[in-house]
Parts: structure tokens; sequence; C-alpha cells
């Protein structure tokens, strides 16, 4: 399945971001504002929880054909028939993965170096996350914040590849097409932005959303 990356979402379930609002009516007015793929990312250890709380996303990203995947466990993805998962490095390995889920699933992996990116795209995965871009209170254990600057490096060194790629952590509206436009001098371009906080964590998030959908496309194009 080949995926819309432009305008990334991926969720947060924590009081600071959800506000004590449903997550789903706050994905349905994302997706409504032009999010075109989600990632329902939860660090909670209930299972069954995890797995109704996708059921309920998939029932309205399938609404508007926005592709869900779900992020560390695929398990979870299985259970409901998720569009795919998404995989940082201490995560199921891609191999296993890749025998676990429906031939067509999409299978991101989260890249902070070269030799992870290379990797990922040997393994032969759809999508990478290259970040932290900018250091951001979403994440704080990140491993590494490499900016415009390693993201370019990594970006030269799969020019070769046709894997998607989206850059992830402190992106907003005011640095967006910053991001965009510097990607533009790697020998290969980013795919899309994924975005946490600037969406979830918004008053309106149709607004924001749609504020980034304008902003990407008004800024030098991606690729
Ligand atoms: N991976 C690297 S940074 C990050 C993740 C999941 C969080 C990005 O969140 P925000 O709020 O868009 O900065
Ligand atoms: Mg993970």
């Amino acid at each position: 399945m080949s995926v819309d990356l432009s305008l990334y979402l991926v969720t947060d379930s924590t009081p600071a971001i959800l506000k004590g609002r449903d997550l789903c009516s706050v994905v349905e007015q994302a997706i409504q504002g032009g999010v075109t793929v989600v990632q329902y990312r939860d660090k909670s250890n209930d299972t069954g929880a995890l797995v109704e709380t996708a059921r309920k996303l998939h029932q309205v990203t399938k609404k508007y054909n926005v592709p869900l995947l779900i992020n560390d466990r695929v398990d979870v993805a299985l259970a409901i028939g998720a569009e795919g998962v998404h995989l940082g490095q201490d995560d199921m390995k891609f191999e296993q993965a890749k025998q676990l889920l429906p031939k067509d699933a999409i299978i991101g992996i989260s890249t902070s170096t070269v030799e992870e990116a290379k990797k990922a795209v040997a393994d032969g995965a759809d999508y990478l996350g290259i970040g932290t871009m900018f250091a951001t209170p979403t994440k704080t254990n990140t491993k590494s914040v490499i900016g415009t600057a390693g993201t370019q490096i990594i970006l030269d060194a799969i020019k070769d590849s046709s894997v998607g790629t989206v850059s992830i952590g402190g992106i907003n509206h005011s640095n967006v097409q910053r991001v965009i436009y510097q990607s533009k001098s790697s020998q290969k371009s980013l795919d899309g932005v994924a975005i946490v906080s600037a969406i979830v964590a918004a008053d309106d998030p149709k607004a924001s959303a749609q504020k980034f959908a304008e902003l990407i496309n008004n800024a030098p194009r991606f690729a």
C-alpha cells in the first residue's frame, strides 16, 4: 500500500496534551483539517484498552480512507486489522513484523542515524520517521536531536532509495516551511512531516491541521 505521508498525525493520550478531550474526536477533526495518515501512539501496557481505542480510531480513519498505523504493537495492529505499524529501534525487529503482518501492511521505522536509516531501507521499510528534528517536551527521552543538518545527512545517505521519509520532533506552524525547504537541499526530499502536540494539543485541531496543510502546500513543494 502506498501512503500519503505529507501531513502525518501521531496521537498522544497523555492528559497534558489531550486535555480531557476524546481522542477519536480530536483525530476526526484533524483528518477533516487535512491529516493524511494517523499513527496511534500510546505507551500504556493495557492491551485490552489499546485494542479498544485502536478499534474506535480505525472506525474514524476508515470513514475518511486514511491509513491507521499502530506504534510499537504489532499484536494490536493485527487484532484490529490496522493498515500498518510504526516501530522504533527497540521494538520488534522488522523481519519478524513483516512475517506476522499481512503482505500489504505498511511498516515505518524510527531512525536517527545514517546506519539505522540504511538498515531500515535494506530491510524493506515503507517509510522512515527521521528525528528528532527539534527538541520537544512531547518526547524527552530521545536519543538525539539531529536538526535540519542531521536530517540532510540521513536523506543524502538514502538518496538512491524510494523509501518514504517524514521528519518528526518539535515541528509547528512556525518552522514547518523551514523543515521542508531545508530538506530540498538534500539529494532526497522529505515526503512529509509528523506532528503530535501542534495538532493534538491545539484548541482547534481541525484549524491547526488546515494551517499545516496550507503551509505545506505553499512551501517549496515536496518532491
Ligand atoms: N519521536 C521523536 S520526537 C517525537 C516522537 C514520537 C514526539 C514529537 O512530538 P511533537 O509534539 O510533534 O514535538
Ligand atoms: Mg517504539
